[in-house]
């Protein structure tokens, strides 16, 4: 071969690993570049800055998170570390029989599917009647890290001479001396690097957290979620790059003791890494101390303004958990699970009646709900909630078509205009099952409430063939998509539209001529809730007729509230796509449960979803 040929061979493998360094570690150097950005557009550079870093250390929401996650995982390292020694050095110590495959079971879990344990630790939890919470999240991640642990101290200890412990006894040293004086420092460095890689396994877990954690007991990563919910903010970058150089830090530290380096040399990591996680508790003193009295909340994202809560805690001297869902399906699936400890829920018309249906809710006491008369008697006493027994209006809206009217060019007053191959790699769709099948079948001029199994098999297949022009399913942030011009039409729900219309005159919206969805979406306390009382106070609260103009002001959907509306500015009370014409409400048909035939349309959706 000639020498050009061997170099250029030999700079093949370079390449492709070069390149493989740089697919791999690509996103982590954008995410910490742009913690540094100045402007809070991803897409462009304003220059460096560390104020997202000052701003994630004085969050409190964030704060508290990462004060949870340290003590769920310093109790888990505590835990899982302590189990998983005792078993290396049984292990090592004696002989079983069937001792590889007792062995073997014992590290399994780590290749385990991380989705299927967490949904039988869910499944455990409720049937032990345990209700979600920091001792659930410590179990579930001692139940996943012991078996890692297991891993690194059974491999370290296994060139332990455990003739040493003899000698020891012989010379009159009783078992818990031996294991002070002997075993443990003859095995520290394995049970250290053990500790420190289920601290950082975590500190970082979100799957099977998010199954068990309950409400209070939101950890950094279900935070870092749930913020980027409710939209992408620079922030989430700086707190992200945090977690990822202190994890780094630790995984190193186990590391350099799992290759037999000196513990004095894995100590500067350790500890670096520690102080990176500890530093926002010193710099700011730390999250205030928790109240006793708390409110719980789960609702949609984009439903409540951070000074709307700030009010109520203030008056009441309480604070307010949030955690947040984009579709009713996901409010009922925690609720069904149990034990979600909410004290206030926010759902759909027919999500009451499923809750109903199910025993869910707790009737609502009208002495303590004054201002339950502000609300617009359209909006009581409808079929879904006979006497508005367990439920209260807060908001209501519409479903429908947003467009930028640049890139539009005749209004698209058809469902049918999402179906326009013109507009390929531009339509975004609600993901949610209702939603989309419901505007299939609209379009086609049925009812979004059909059990007709074959009307709803042309509906899916309609939805398989829109698949190709569908840039994105999302009920999270439709707005923000379309602002930033990535999709032109998007279905959506009229509040976040409202308010990108505000940014924005170039975003139009229309009801569909062929008819959509009205929502009433309620306040109600689920039957398990801890805090009725404080939970019935904060439903009147947002009752009142300037809270209730404040929650409309800022987040833009319909206020269902009569009192309210004489305080709303008049761009909000004037805006068609906020109150639409009664024409168009006439064209507008609530979702109703369907029983049993819910199965047909989660089956559908699912078809379409992994067509
Ligand atoms: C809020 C979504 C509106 C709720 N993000 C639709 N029922």
């Amino acid at each position: 071969m000639s020498r050009g040929g061997g170099s250029l061979s030999g700079a093949l493998p370079g390449l492709l690993a070069a390149l493989t360094y740089l697919f791999l570690y690509a996103p982590i150097l954008v995410l910490v570049a742009l913690s540094f950005n100045a402007s809070r557009l991803s897409a462009s550079w304003g220059g460096f800055t560390l104020s997202w870093y000052a701003k994630a250390a004085t969050n409190p929401a964030i704060l508290a998170s990462l004060r949870n996650s340290l003590v769920v995982a310093l109790a888990t390292t505590v835990i899982a570390t302590a189990a998983a020694t005792a078993a290396a050095l049984a292990f090592h110590r004696h002989r079983f029989r069937r001792q590889a495959a007792l062995e073997g079971l014992l590290t399994l879990p780590t290749v385990a599917p991380e989705i299927v344990l967490a949904a039988s630790l869910l499944l455990l939890f409720a049937a032990a009647g345990l209700r979600l919470g920091f001792l659930t999240v410590i179990l579930a991640h001692v139940s996943f890290t012991v078996s890692y642990a297991f891993v690194v101290v059974r491999a370290r200890i296994a060139g332990f001479d455990h003739s040493l412990e003899e000698a020891a006894m012989d010379l009159g040293a009783g078992p818990v001396r031996t294991f002070l004086l002997v075993t443990l420092p003859g095995i520290f460095p394995a049970v250290m690097a053990a500790a420190l890689l289920v601290f950082a396994l975590s500190i970082d877990d979100y799957v099977v957290t998010s199954f068990v954690a309950g409400v209070g007991a939101t950890t950094l990563p279900l935070q870092i979620y749930s913020m980027v919910k409710s939209g992408v903010s620079p922030e989430i970058n700086a707190v992200s790059a945090v977690i990822l150089l202190a994890t780094a830090l630790l995984l190193l530290a186990a590391f350099l003791l799992e290759q037999g380096r000196s513990v004095r040399l894995a100590a500067a990591p350790a500890v670096l890494g520690f102080a990176v996680l500890g530093a926002p508790f010193v710099t700011t003193g730390g999250p205030a101390p928790a109240p006793d009295r708390v409110l719980n909340l789960f609702i949609w994202s984009n439903y409540v303004a951070p000074e709307t809560l700030a009010r109520f805690e203030a008056r009441h001297g309480v604070k307010v958990n949030v955690d947040l869902y984009d579709s009713n399906e996901a409010l009922l699936a925690k609720l069904q699970a149990g034990n979600a400890g909410y004290d206030v829920i926010c759902p759909s018309d027919y999500s009451v009646e499923v809750l109903l249906a199910q025993g869910l809710l707790r009737p609502l006491d009208h002495s303590a709900l004054p201002h339950l008369a502000n609300v617009d008697p359209s909006f009581l006493d409808r079929a879904y909630d006979p006497g508005n027994a367990h439920s209260a209006p807060y908001f209501w809206g519409t479903s429908g078509i947003a467009y930028s009217r640049r890139r539009v060019a005749e209004t698209p007053d058809s469902w049918g205009a999402l179906w326009d191959p013109r507009y390929r790699g531009r339509i975004l769709m609600l993901d949610d099952a209702r939603e989309v099948l419901g505007a299939a079948l609209k379009w086609r001029g049925h009812s979004q409430n059909t059990r007709d199994a074959r009307l709803l098999a042309a509906a899916r297949d309609d939805l398989v063939r829109q698949k190709p022009l569908v840039r994105a399913y999302n009920s999270t942030n439709f707005e923000d998509i379309l602002l930033s011009g990535d999709v032109w039409l998007a279905q959506a729900w009229n509040g976040q539209i409202a308010r990108a219309m505000a940014q924005d005159p170039d975003i139009g919206y229309v009801l569909p001529r062929e008819g959509s969805t009205l929502f009433i979406d309620n306040l109600a306390i689920p039957r398990d809730a801890r805090h009725p009382e404080l939970a019935h106070a904060f439903i009147d609260f947002t009752l009142e007729a300037e809270v209730a103009a404040e929650i409309c002001r800022t987040m833009r959907y319909s206020s269902p509230n009569r009192a309210a509306w004489p305080l709303l500015p008049p761009d909000v009370r004037a805006n068609p796509a906020i109150f639409p014409p009664p024409e168009a409400l006439g064209r507008l048909e609530l979702i109703r449960d369907l029983g049993d035939a819910t199965i047909l349309y989660d089956r559908l959706w699912t078809e379409v979803k992994s067509e």
